[in-house]
This record gives C-alpha cells, structure tokens and sequence, in this order.
C-alpha cells in the first residue's frame, strides 16, 4: 500500500523574474493532476491553495526582491509540507516559482532529523538555483533556494527549519543544468555539489546520469525531487518564464522518472515554475502530469512485477 498524497498549492510568482508562475497549480489541475493519480490507485487528497501576500513588482533591496513577501510565503509552505509529512502522507508543493523551495525542503530536512531518516534531494533544473544576494545579476529568489538550503542566504530563509544549514550540500545532486552564473559557478564547485550537468548526460546517458545519482539510497532514505520544469527541453515543455536550449528529450525525462519511481523511495516532490501564460494549449501541464505518472510508477513498457 503506497502512501496517500496531498497536494499543495502555493499559486506565487514572488520570486520569479517574470509573472505567471502563480498560476501553475490551477494549470496542473486543469491537467487532471488528481484525476490521474488516482488512476493508478494512489489515494490523493488536494489542500487547495496557500494564500499569501500578493506581488508587489518592486526592485531589489541590498540584493534580494520581495524578500520580506519571499519570506511569508515560505513559512506558509514550509508548515502545510510539514503537516502533510507528519500526517503519514506524501506532499506535492505545486509551484509556483522555485524559491518556494526552501519552505518545502527546510519541512523534509525537519522531518528527516525527527524520524532519523537519510535525505537525498534530486534538484531537476536547467539553473543552479546557487545565487546569493552578493553573486546574484537579479535579485530574483528563485535563483537561490539551494544556497539558502545550504545556509547562505538570510537568517529568516536559512534557518526555517530550525537548523542551519537546513540541509548538507552532499545530499544534493543537481541534474540537467545547463545555465549557471559565473560567481554562482565557483560557489557550487567551492560547496562541492554533485552536478550532473546536460554534457554529463550527453556524454554519459540519462541511465547511466541517474544510477549515479541514486546511488548509495538505503531503506531509511527519505528522497525529495524539486522538479523545475525547465529542466526540460523548451521544444517539449515551453511554458516555463526560463527556458534555456538543450534540455533532456521527452524519452530522457521519462527514463529519469521511472528511474526514480523505481527507488520506491520517493517521500516529497516540488513541481516548480510552470507558468501558463506562456504555455500552449496548456501542453506542458499536460507534460507534466504524464511525467508525474511515471514518477509514481506507471511504467511505458510491459514489464514483469
Ligand atoms: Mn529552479
């Protein structure tokens, strides 16, 4: 019996470049997200949507934008995660831009320490998402959720889950990058991430990339993926406010989710920074639901249990 899941929306773009993003969650469920999990006999139950301060479009402070409003917003994610982690379930944090992150993580890395669990966080993104307010060109938070949750960042941010860092560097592997910032680029080498970037893949295989990547996974694992949907190639997946060229294909992603799924030991997930005003026809909400399919174990290949 395969936990109940509950999915959570956090309809913000408040840390995005662009605006949108606060409608993903609505975009996912016009996608059938419920609908086709359940069809695969998961028990899925919908919070509905966090509320929280609107977005003020207003310039970077001493290097951040909407800090205090970034802030709001995590603190409503990171307790609506946690609840659903205590509750026995397995939460979705529907996005909603990337920042939102470290709400949803600092909750796991909480949970983990209380249950004695391992984390691995698989970071599927075409950034780094390693910005600080120093190193940053924007100001925009969503580039920064992972050094937060590596302790570099605001106090209010890093220390959300009670402990700082949040989370060590070397649970993290990041998978399909593709567009790092130079000062962003010697800091992710400086805190020693396991970087799986799109030469890796070319040159090695989505197989071979993910077997990497899950290697070392125990039964007391606790696996979170934060799944930025412009980790995908913009040709399959164009909805999204940061598309960067030459991401993984469609038959790539898919193998990397089944190769997820076939962990079994998949505890929380972030779907991230689809933003429908950009989007055709809502295909890549639709792309994305059937990549959640396979993430909770719908194989596309006949195969014996
Ligand atoms: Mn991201």
């Amino acid at each position: 019996m395969s936990k109940p899941i509950t999915l959570i929306g956090a309809p913000t773009d408040i840390g995005a470049g662009m605006r949108g993003a606060s409608m993903g969650p609505e975009a996912l469920r016009v996608a059938d997200l419920k609908a086709t999990l359940e069809s695969h006999g998961l028990f899925v139950e919908d919070l509905g949507n966090l509320a929280g301060p609107s977005n003020p479009w207003s310039p970077p402070v001493d290097g951040y934008r909407h800090l205090d409003e970034v802030i709001a917003w995590n603190h409503h994610v990171h307790d609506a995660v946690l609840g659903a982690l205590q509750q026995g379930s397995l939460p979705i944090l529907l996005g909603g831009d990337h920042s939102l992150a470290i709400g949803s993580i600092s909750a796991v890395a909480r949970h983990c320490r209380a249950q004695g669990k391992h984390l691995r966080v698989l970071w599927l993104d075409a950034h780094a998402d390693f910005n600080t307010s120093v190193i940053t060109p924007s100001g925009n938070l969503h580039g920064m959720p992972l050094a937060c949750l590596c302790g570099l960042g605001p106090t209010e941010l890093t220390g959300l889950s009670d402990q700082r860092p949040a989370i060590d560097a070397a649970a993290i592997r990041q998978i399909g990058i593709r567009s790092v910032d130079l000062g962003e680029k010697q800091l992710v080498h400086r805190m020693g991430l396991d970087v799986f970037d799109m030469r890796y893949i070319d040159e090695t295989g989505m197989r071979h990339t993910m077997e990497q990547a899950l290697f070392g996974l125990d039964e007391n694992t606790h696996l979170h993926v934060s799944f930025d949907v412009d980790f995908l190639d913009p040709e399959i997946a164009p909805g999204v406010g940061t598309t960067v060229p030459g991401g993984p294909t469609y038959r790539e992603a898919q193998l990397c989710m089944e190769m997820i799924a076939d962990t079994g030991r998949l505890g929380s997930l972030d779907v991230m920074e689809l933003n429908p005003a950009l989007d055709l026809r809502n295909k890549t909400a639709d792309l994305a639901v059937d990549l959640l399919e396979s993430l909770f174990g719908k194989s596309t290949l006949m195969r014996r249990a």
